[in-house]
């Protein structure tokens, strides 16, 4: 999509700290922190967000998880664990209207989910 912010980070139209790349998914660190380890996992095509999913697209689940573990594993925070968030819509706190992951962690989180 053009005017993406998420596209043009994957297309490197926008600088942004790429961890993890590979043909379908790419992962960068949050602009805005919440945590020692914050990043973004997203997928190189446009996908809104989970409700665009569908059969023909949904295969990016699984890349996006395994990027999650990959990644976890490179930042050293694989044994202790750590956190994958999707915000699916404006009231769950999507901001940005093209699917990515947070995946949290680098420090003790808490037990709350809202
Ligand atoms: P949300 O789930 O849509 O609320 O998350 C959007 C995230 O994207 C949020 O944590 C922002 O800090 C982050 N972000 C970014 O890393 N780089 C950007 O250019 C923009 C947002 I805009």
């Amino acid at each position: 999509m053009e005017n993406c912010i998420f596209c043009k980070i994957a297309r490197k139209e926008l600088p942004s700290t790429i961890v993890y790349e590979d043909d379908k998914v790419i992962a960068f660190n949050d602009i805005n922190p919440v945590a020692p380890v914050h990043v973004l996992i997203i997928p190189k095509i446009h996908i809104k967000n989970v409700m665009e999913l569908d059969e023909q697209n949904a295969d990016i689940m699984k890349d996006i998880h395994l990027a999650a573990k990959n990644i976890a594993v490179k930042l050293g925070i694989d044994e202790k664990g750590f956190r994958l968030i999707n915000n699916c819509g404006e009231e769950a706190g999507q901001t940005v209207f093209h699917l990515h992951y947070h995946l949290i962690g680098g420090k003790k989180l808490g037990q709350g989910l809202i």
